[in-house]
């Protein structure tokens, strides 16, 4: 059946593809097959993933609430005078908000790439806080990073919170410090980080007992199903999530239930049970790992502060 199946696409004229089909297409062919995390944040996802920064098992969004908390003096210090505050994923913005009466930015600047999202809560701080200049940014900085000319030069901070920068690869994270460090001379970095801890406390945060984590990856079969006109249905998966201790990673997977066959035009590929698809990886780090990154991208005075467990880092260093 599987031969058949194989011929009848290969008879089948060669259909244009989207880049997005593309990378998708050539993921799932790959073995193993993977799909990159940005696929979780469609509009469910995005909702499911703020749920699920309020889980009890999920400690990196408190552990990071907690930091700026007890310490925003001294991180502010550290920074020094802002001119621009450009936001790396700002989603909803509350969490630079958080840090506007401590830094005292002029002009704010969110980047996301989901902009629907980002206009409502620009919409919102623009009533709130009159006098800041807001310039919102619909883009995906994880290849490059284009700012407008209107964004000063001048004493520029790029925050960049929540251990996102833990889904990178590591040659992604390092190419990713580099292209920041090369946007801010003279000013600085302000990034959150997930700290390398016992597995017992990892992996429930990213395996909960509401099953919040194991819908926020299942949905990602949904959201392929209409970027691909794929037919994957989510029944026949299920969420895996394990703490990788020599690569220092949470794996995301989804694992075929059983034996199975997901197609899409001009494609498909069959599945045998138990088969898996990498979903995500975030990278958790030591202090003195980060730090070395940072200073291998070309930064300087780094300093960093930790929350009262030691369970996550945030970092100020100065380009
Ligand atoms: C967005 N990012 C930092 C989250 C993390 O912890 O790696 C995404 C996430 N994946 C599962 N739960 C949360």
């Amino acid at each position: 059946v599987l031969a058949h199946a194989a011929q009848e696409y290969q008879a089948r004229p060669p259909l244009a593809l989207s880049p997005e089909q593309a990378e998708l297409q050539d993921g799932l062919l790959d073995r193993p097959a993977h799909i990159d995390p940005k696929f979780l944040y469609d509009a469910l996802g995005s909702s499911l993933f703020t749920a699920i920064t309020l889980l009890p098992e999920y400690y990196p969004t408190r552990c990071e609430t907690e930091i700026f908390q007890r310490h925003g003096q001294d991180i502010a210090r550290h920074i020094g005078p802002v001119q621009s505050m450009i936001d790396l994923g700002a989603g909803d913005c509350v969490k630079a908000e958080r840090l506007f009466a401590s830094l005292r930015p002029r002009h704010y600047i969110p980047i996301d790439i989901s902009a629907d999202y980002l206009q409502t809560a620009v919409r919102r701080l623009k009533l709130s806080y009159p006098d800041l200049q807001v310039t919102a940014i619909g883009q995906d900085f994880s290849q490059a990073l284009a700012l407008p000319a209107v964004i000063s030069t001048e004493q520029r901070l790029f925050f960049y919170p929540g251990s996102s920068i833990g889904n990178l690869s590591p040659d992604d994270a390092h190419a990713m410090l580099q292209r920041i460090r090369a946007q801010c001379d003279g000013g600085g970095l302000l990034v959150g980080v997930d700290r390398v801890k016992p597995r017992q406390v990892l992996e429930p945060a990213y395996d909960d007992a509401l099953h919040l984590t194991a819908a926020f990856n299942l949905n990602l079969l949904r959201h392929v199903n209409r970027v691909l006109d794929a037919d994957f249905n989510v029944d026949d998966w299920r969420h895996v999530a394990l703490y990788n201790s020599a690569r220092s990673r949470i794996e995301m997977h989804l694992e075929a239930q059983r034996p199975l066959h997901v197609a899409w035009p001009g494609g498909g590929r069959a599945f045998h049970a138990g088969e898996r698809i990498h979903t995500e990886n975030s990278y958790k780090f030591t202090p003195h790992a980060f730090s070395d990154l940072l200073q291998s991208a070309g930064f300087r005075d780094v300093a960093h502060w930790s929350d009262s467990r030691g369970w996550f880092s945030v970092f100020s260093a100065r380009a």
